[in-house]
């Protein structure tokens, strides 16, 4: 029977509904967040937000979601039980390339007013330096579809839409709208005056542990749903977050009806985010795998291990932060810990360690550096470096991450510590290795 007696499920007329966003990267994170928020935001009474999704490279969403016709369940799972809601809100499952003009009448539809992101942090096609790579920002990537869609909406008299990044980067509104002028300066510049005109791109802090779903998550969904298979389910933790710059072109859902904090500067939100949730989430991750843990929750659950993360996120992390009145550090830290500890969630390490090339600035090196500004030592941070290092090396199997050649490469030298991270290296940023950095990230390897 539908719904099934033990989940809980959206109350609005799904086909009724205007598709009011279009969402890059349909993966399992965009449909336990944003599409969790915005399904909410339609049940408490707003309307017209309904989604499409588009996948850039593969179309397994789309051969999950499409013969379920967008239907899925979001299961919240923690030591306490389990929670199970059925959502409406994703309409239809878009494969750019093998529907390009699809994607491109979702772009310029009328109806359409905000594009978003969770296209991973190497989808954003940045080069080491940060700016647009333009060898990798070709016709697969999202500006090639943004670029041909902005370009008809101008055309065609249409207003502009919001751009909103909800990856985990550092500024991530910012770095978005300057990529993005990047590509439009080389492919489209009559169209950059248009663009700053008609378009905003919000910064965002995005936060929820959705670790990717498992044959056995899905078997067990299915007793849940009285038998009823989910191919699209995906497994969170209770506790979400959402952090909003204010700052839409054509409106947005009533996401702060539903648990959204809408405000004026993202930054002080997002940068204890990045630095101390994720800046931990990436040391447990190669300090644990090379101790022979797989989940967060074991690595957590290693003394040693989380001794390290305490220090990391409250005095490494932490040290760099300017709090915001009613922005408390150390209860975050507390909260983090307890969620890193939770034990339903079967979180693999394996999963964060990839793309440390992607990852690692925003969460370990500008903290590295902001502390060598005030000569106060990290010896957490170097201690996942020396982990990341040995993962380079092949320590945990094949390395998933775009620049996993060339970096490999690198650790393998002895002086691989200045070859990756000094002036000049493969992953140069403001810190400069000091001696005692480099001995100390010498002895764990
Ligand atoms: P996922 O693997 O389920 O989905 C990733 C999506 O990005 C897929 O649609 C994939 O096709 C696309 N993608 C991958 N590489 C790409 C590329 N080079 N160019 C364009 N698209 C590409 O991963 P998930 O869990 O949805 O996470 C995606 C991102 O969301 C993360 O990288 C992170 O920035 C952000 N995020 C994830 C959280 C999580 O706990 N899973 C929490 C907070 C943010
Ligand atoms: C994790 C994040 O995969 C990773 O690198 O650190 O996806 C983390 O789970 C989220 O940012 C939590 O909000």
């Amino acid at each position: 029977m539908f719904p099934p007696a033990d989940a809980e499920w959206f109350d609005y007329d799904r086909d009724a509904q205007a598709m009011g966003i279009v969402h890059f990267g349909i993966g399992a994170f965009h449909r336990a967040h944003q599409a969790w928020y915005t399904d909410r935001a339609m049940d408490a009474g707003d309307r017209d937000w309904g989604i499409i999704g588009v996948s850039l490279r593969s179309g397994e969403v789309a051969h999950q979601m499409t013969p379920q016709e967008g239907l899925y369940t979001v299961t919240e799972r923690s030591g306490d039980g389990v929670k199970t809601r059925i959502i409406g809100v994703v309409k239809d499952v878009l494969v750019a390339p093998y529907e390009p003009d699809a994607v491109i009448a979702a772009l310029t539809a009328q109806t359409t007013r905000i594009v978003s992101f969770t296209i991973t942090e190497k989808g954003y096609c940045r080069a080491a330096d940060g700016s647009l790579d333009p060898a990798l920002a070709g016709d697969e990537s999202v500006y090639h579809y943004l670029g041909i869609g902005l370009r008809r909406r101008h055309d065609a008299g249409l207003p502009g839409l919001t751009l909103m990044c909800c990856d985990n980067l550092a500024d991530n509104g910012q770095q978005l709208a300057r990529l993005m002028r990047e590509y439009l300066a080389l492919r489209d510049p009559a169209l950059l005056d248009w663009f700053e005109a008609q378009c905003t791109c919000p910064s965002t802090m995005v936060d929820r542990i959705v670790p990717a779903t498992t044959a056995q998550d899905r078997d067990e969904v299915a007793e849940t749903l009285d038998g009823l298979r989910d191919e699209a389910a995906v497994m969170t933790e209770p506790f979400s977050q959402w952090v909003i710059e204010d700052k839409f072109a054509r409106g947005r859902p009533a996401w702060d009806k539903v648990g959204a904090q809408l405000v004026e500067d993202v930054r002080p939100y997002e940068t204890a985010k990045l630095r101390m949730l994720n800046g931990a989430h990436s040391m447990l991750a190669y300090v644990g795998l090379a101790h022979g843990h797989t989940f967060v929750h074991e690595a957590v659950g290693d003394p040693a291990i989380r001794a390290l993360a305490e220090r990391l996120m409250r005095e490494e992390a932490a040290a760099t932060i300017a709090a915001e009145p009613g922005q408390d550090l150390p209860a975050y830290a507390d909260d983090l810990i307890e969620r890193f500890a939770n034990p339903a969630l079967n979180h693999r390490l394996i999963q964060i360690a990839m793309d440390g090339s992607q990852k690692i600035p925003q969460r370990w090196l500008e903290t590295l550096a902001a502390n060598q500004h005030s000569d106060r030592e990290c010896p957490a941070i170097l201690a996942g470096i020396s982990g990341w290092i040995r993962h380079l090396r092949g320590a945990n199997g094949p390395v998933d991450d775009p620049r996993a050649a060339e970096l490999g490469r690198l650790a393998e030298r002895e002086d691989c510590v200045m070859a990756l991270f000094d002036e000049g290296g493969a992953m140069a940023s403001e810190w400069r290795p000091s001696d005692a950095d480099v001995a100390a990230i010498n002895a764990g390897l």
